[in-house]
C-alpha cells in the first residue's frame, strides 16, 4: 500500500491529483483507514504489530504528501511568475492626451492679457431678463435687436442673452467704483449660421468705471490689448459707431497683422481688420445702476471671442469650432 501511494504521489502533476491521492489512501473511506477499521477482528497478538505498521505507513504517506504539496506550490508559483513576467524593454503604449479646444485657448490668451492689466473676471447668467439685456442698457423700446427674429425669447421678459453687456449692469449695481472687470461668456442670437455667424457664440466684455476715466484710457487699454494679441507693430483706429449703452461709441479696427497695413487678400486690400465695439458708458446706464455720472465715468468694450480666435489661428469658418471633428481640433 505504501509503495502504491508513493508511486501515485510522485506521479501527481497538480494540487488536485495530490489531493485525490490523499483521499484515496488517508481519507475517511481511504484504504489505510479501512485497514485500521478492520483491526477489531484481529487477535490480541496481531493488533499492536499491525497497528504499529499502519501508523508508520500513515506517517510516511503524510510526510510525502506534505513535501509534494510544497514542491507543487513552488512549481505553480514559478509558472505563474513566468507567465506574468513583464518585459520592461518592450516599447510602451502611447497614451493619447486631450487638449484644450481652440476657443478655450483663444479665451485663455485674451483673459491673460487683461488680467495682466489688472482686470478681474466677472460672470453673469446666460438666461437673462429683457431688463438687463436691453432696458438697463438704454436700448430704445423699438430697437431692432429686441425683435423675435434676432433674440431667443422664453417669454416676454426672459431671453437668452444676446451679448455679455448685461453683466456690466449686474456688476455696477452691486459694486462701488473703482470697477475694472472683464466678462467672457456664451451669447445667443437668432442668426442663420454661415462662415462668420453662429446662433451660439462667445463674447468678452470689458468695463472700467472710476473718477476721471476718459476716451484716452479706452484707447490706451485697447492699444495695449491689440499689440499683445496681434503683435507689437499693430495699430488701432476708431470708427464712429452707435451702441445704445455707450456715448460716444466706436468700432475699433486693427492694422492687418498679415500685411502690416499695406493691404492683402486677408484684409481685402483695406489694410485693416475689424476688432471690437467700444465706447464711453452712457450716463443713463450709470444712472440705471445707481452710479452718479457727475462723479464717475467709464468705458466699455465687447469683442467676439470666436471671430478673434478665427483671425488669430486662420480659421475660415466659425462652424468648425462646434462640429467636434478631431481632424480639425487636433491641429491646435
Ligand atoms: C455688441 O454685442 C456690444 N455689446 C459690444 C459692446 C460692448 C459695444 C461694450 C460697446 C461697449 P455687436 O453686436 O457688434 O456688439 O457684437 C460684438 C461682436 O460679437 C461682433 O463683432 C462679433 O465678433 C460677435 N458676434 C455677434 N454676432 C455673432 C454671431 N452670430 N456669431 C459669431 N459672432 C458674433
Amino acid at each position: 500500500l505504501q509503495e502504491d501511494a508513493e508511486k501515485e504521489i510522485m506521479l501527481a502533476d497538480s494540487m488536485e491529483t495530490i489531493e485525490k491521492a490523499r483521499v484515496k489512501y488517508l481519507g475517511k473511506k481511504g484504504e489505510l483507514t479501512e485497514i485500521l477499521r478492520g483491526m477489531g477482528s484481529l487477535s490480541a497478538e496481531e493488533r499492536p504489530i499491525v497497528g504499529k505498521i499502519a501508523n508508520e505507513v500513515r506517517a510516511a504517506i503524510e510526510s510525502l504528501l506534505e513535501e509534494s504539496k510544497k514542491t507543487m506550490k513552488n512549481k505553480v508559483l514559478q509558472q505563474q511568475l513566468e507567465a506574468e513576467a513583464i518585459d520592461i524593454t518592450m516599447p510602451g503604449k502611447q497614451v493619447k492626451l486631450g487638449k484644450k479646444h481652440p476657443l478655450t485657448q483663444g479665451l485663455d490668451e485674451l483673459k491673460n492679457i487683461f488680467i495682466g492689466m489688472g482686470f478681474k473676471i466677472a460672470e453673469g447668467p446666460e438666461v437673462e431678463t429683457v431688463y438687463y439685456n436691453f432696458d438697463a442698457l438704454n436700448a430704445p423700446s423699438n430697437h431692432p435687436s429686441r425683435d423675435m427674429t434676432d433674440t431667443f425669447y422664453f417669454n416676454k421678459d426672459v431671453i437668452l442673452r444676446t451679448q455679455t453687456s448685461p453683466v456690466q449692469v449686474r456688476v455696477m449695481e452691486r459694486t462701488k467704483p473703482p470697477i475694472r472687470i472683464i466678462s467672457p461668456g456664451r451669447c445667443f442670437r437668432n442668426d442663420t449660421p454661415d462662415a462668420t455667424h453662429s446662433p451660439m457664440f462667445h463674447q468678452l466684455e470689458g468695463l472700467v468705471v472710476d473718477k476721471g476715466i476718459t476716451l484716452g484710457d479706452l484707447k490706451g487699454t485697447l492699444e495695449v490689448f491689440a499689440k499683445e494679441f496681434l503683435g507689437s507693430n499693430t495699430e488701432i483706429k476708431f470708427r464712429p459707431h452707435y451702441f445704445p449703452f455707450t456715448e460716444p461709441s466706436a468700432e475699433i479696427d486693427a492694422s492687418c497683422f498679415k500685411c502690416g497695413g499695406d493691404g492683402c487678400s486677408f484684409c481685402k486690400g483695406s489694410g485693416w481688420i475689424e476688432l471690437l465695439g467700444a465706447g464711453m458708458v452712457h450716463p443713463n446706464v450709470l444712472r440705471n445702476c445707481g452710479i452718479d455720472p457727475e462723479i464717475y465715468s467709464g468705458f466699455a468694450f465687447g469683442m467676439g471671442i470666436d471671430r478673434l480666435t478665427m483671425l488669430k489661428y486662420g480659421v475660415d469658418d466659425i462652424r468648425l469650432f462646434f462640429e467636434n471633428d478631431m481632424r480639425f481640433l487636433d491641429q491646435f
